[in-house]
């Protein structure tokens, strides 16, 4: 997909769990459409393959009216934007060779060009922040030495797929609603995979802990953002509106993680800084043990350098 989408000058927009990321493709999406497609990017046609990703604003790009192509090999199309146009079953590379033709350089070129000039400001931005947030945290792990990384749902999941850039093998799992398995996944995962990494916030972690009770336990790092319940709702319409928006969707647990790591014999540690915990993880990773590095985030911090960096996005487009 790679080589042909260079040869022909076609961007291509991959998500941190195809496992397409790489030096050609487009990451910044979550960024890049704040405001909608930018004039200067706006495409004739767009081809999804396989499923769009958790960024709610690459819908901004299936809705600019250009047709929206669905291909899957199986026929397993994700159409949640309801805009899908065609689905075609055959396998993506040979409908593209097919059916896309040479791109114009200029609009290919300015996609590129954006891209970078974003990622570059949004990677400054998260880097001069004092605090640890969501973001901070995803771009770090990029920087680490894992071999797989086990992303939860929620913030983690869009965290990574927004500033880790890295060609990687994530992984997730959606359980059966949402937050439910990322323990098991992750046991899974590591079971296999030597140096695993797993990403997770306090509710996803303490939903699935029984998991921890498995016969025995793989060596990996698992870093657990601690943001006081689901941070993923202070950026939903709820948190502005909703009467009692804590008690009955943040949810905050009030649990000290220290008491479960003890009783399920799991290594922990404490950090309050990215520094800490990328120094906890990078000595941590690859040893035998299954270890949990808690790393507290304030919610307001969290929150603050989210829109921080849509107005770093929107500075950059002039939009
Ligand atoms: C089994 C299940 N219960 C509840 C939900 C609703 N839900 C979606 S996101 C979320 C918050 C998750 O909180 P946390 O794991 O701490 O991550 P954060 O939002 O802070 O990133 C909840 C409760 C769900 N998706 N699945």
């Amino acid at each position: 997909m790679e080589e042909l989408a260079s040869r022909r000058g076609i961007p291509v927009l991959a998500t941190a769990l195809s496992g397409g990321r790489g030096i050609e493709s487009v990451t910044t999406y979550h960024h890049l459409f704040v405001r909608g497609v930018p004039d200067q990017l706006q495409p004739d046609s767009v081809v999804v393959v396989g499923q769009p990703g958790p960024s709610n604003r690459i819908a901004r790009l299936l809705e600019t009216g250009a047709p929206v192509t669905h291909v899957d090999r199986w026929g397993l199309f994700s159409d949640i934007s309801g805009t899908m146009k065609m689905g075609v079953r055959e396998d993506p590379v040979a409908f593209l060779e097919r059916a896309a033709p040479q791109q114009q350089a200029g609009w290919s070129g300015e996609w590129k060009r954006l891209d970078q000039r974003l990622r570059q400001a949004l990677n400054d931005a998260i880097d001069d922040a004092e605090r640890p947030t969501g973001p901070g945290v995803a771009r770090a792990l990029g920087t680490l030495p894992w071999s797989s990384l086990v992303v939860a749902s929620s913030l983690p999941v869009r965290d990574v797929d927004a500033h880790l850039t890295r060609p990687s093998w994530v992984h997730s799992n959606r359980g059966v609603s949402g937050i439910d398995g990322f323990a098991s996944t992750l046991l899974g995962v590591a079971d296999r995979r030597p140096g695993t990494v797993g990403l997770v916030g306090d509710l996803s972690f303490l939903h699935d802990s029984n998991a921890f009770l498995c016969d025995s336990k793989p060596g990996a790092v698992i870093v657990l953002i601690d943001n006081g319940g689901g941070g993923l709702f202070d950026l939903l319409p709820q948190a502005r509106f909703a009467p009692d928006f804590e008690r009955f969707f943040t949810t905050d647990p009030r649990r000290d993680f220290s008491v479960l790591a003890d009783f399920h014999d799991l290594g922990y540690v404490d950090v309050d800084s990215i520094a800490a915990m990328s120094e906890a993880v990078g000595s941590q990773v690859g040893t035998e043990e299954l270890a949990v590095v808690r790393i507290g985030v304030d919610r307001s911090d969290d929150l603050g350098i989210r829109s921080a960096l849509d107005a770093v996005a929107a500075e950059v487009l002039g939009v």
